[in-house]
């Protein structure tokens, strides 16, 4: 076991939590790097929260909506009311994504006034590009998704705990039968049970090190329905990719590494 494993058993009250089919709503600041994407006030993808000003989400919650004054962005474990809300200032789509494909499902979005960070409103750490993280690790999602495959959505934010499963077993034929990319990850129970569901896309999946610091491993992307035997959840590997192009000064600084988005729309100042 890992240390990575035994911090998380002993925080998350493992067995218990699920965002599908379960009653384990997080407490006030439990999660705060958690943001709602919303279209028209309408909660619609999760997002992380990664510098004072910057989001990482799924690129497919955009599709059709890319334009940034219709999103707000909102923090506090519940979605009504929230605890603080921004508008959006830029959305950026990793270049390689192509919908409905679910390869590069990685966006970036800009507050339009940033964060002032508190102990319940507070950034994510990211992982080194070089850092893989062990199979057979637990690590937690949340959300405001669906509880179960097209059921009701929750005001409160969900958690649950996962367990990260290596490609090979996640590519066999009776799983995602090759479908499974060196940009995805996947992460669940072949059992079935436990699982991101709609409206969890974009959303974190967080892993604590020995000194209990969250690192973000993975974004919700896809998955067939929720919960199902051998079709655990599928998450956009976030040590693979990353963050190109954006000049962002303070980001550039936190996370300094290769920039390989493209800005959709313009950076807007
Ligand atoms: C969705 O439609 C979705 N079970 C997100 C996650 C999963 C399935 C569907 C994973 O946003």
């Amino acid at each position: 076991r890992t240390s990575r494993g035994l911090g998380l058993a002993s925080i998350a009250k493992a067995s218990s939590l699920r965002i599908v089919g379960g009653l384990s709503s997080a407490e006030t600041g439990d999660w705060p790097w958690q943001a709602s994407l919303q279209y028209n006030n309408i909660h619609r993808c999760g997002a992380t929260l990664i510098s004072n000003t910057w989001l990482v989400s799924a690129a497919h919650c955009f599709r059709d909506m890319s334009h940034p004054h219709k999103w707000t962005a909102t923090f506090g474990a519940l979605l009504k009311p929230p605890s603080l809300k921004r508008s959006i200032k830029t959305i950026v789509i990793h270049e390689k994504y192509r919908y409905p494909e679910h390869d590069y499902d990685i966006a970036l979005v800009k507050l339009s006034k940033q964060v002032e960070f508190t102990s319940h409103i507070h950034r994510v750490c990211l992982p080194e590009p070089s850092e893989t993280f062990p199979y057979d690790i637990y690590a937690v999602i949340t959300g405001w998704g669906a509880l179960t495959n097209d059921g009701p959505t929750p005001n409160a934010l969900q958690e649950a705990t996962v367990k990260l499963i290596d490609s090979n077993t996640c590519n066999k034929k009776e799983v995602y039968d090759g479908d499974i990319t060196p940009r995805m990850l996947c992460a669940g129970y072949l059992e079935g049970g436990v699982d991101a569901c709609q409206g969890d896309s974009g959303g974190p999946l967080v892993t604590p090190d020995s000194r209990l610091m969250w690192y973000l491993v993975g974004i919700v992307s896809w998955g067939d329905e929720c919960a199902k035997p051998n079709k655990p959840g599928v998450y956009t590997r976030e040590s693979e990719l990353f963050i190109i192009r954006i000049g962002e000064y303070h980001l550039r600084r936190l996370y300094p590494r290769p920039w390989i988005f493209t800005l959709l729309g313009g950076l807007g100042g």
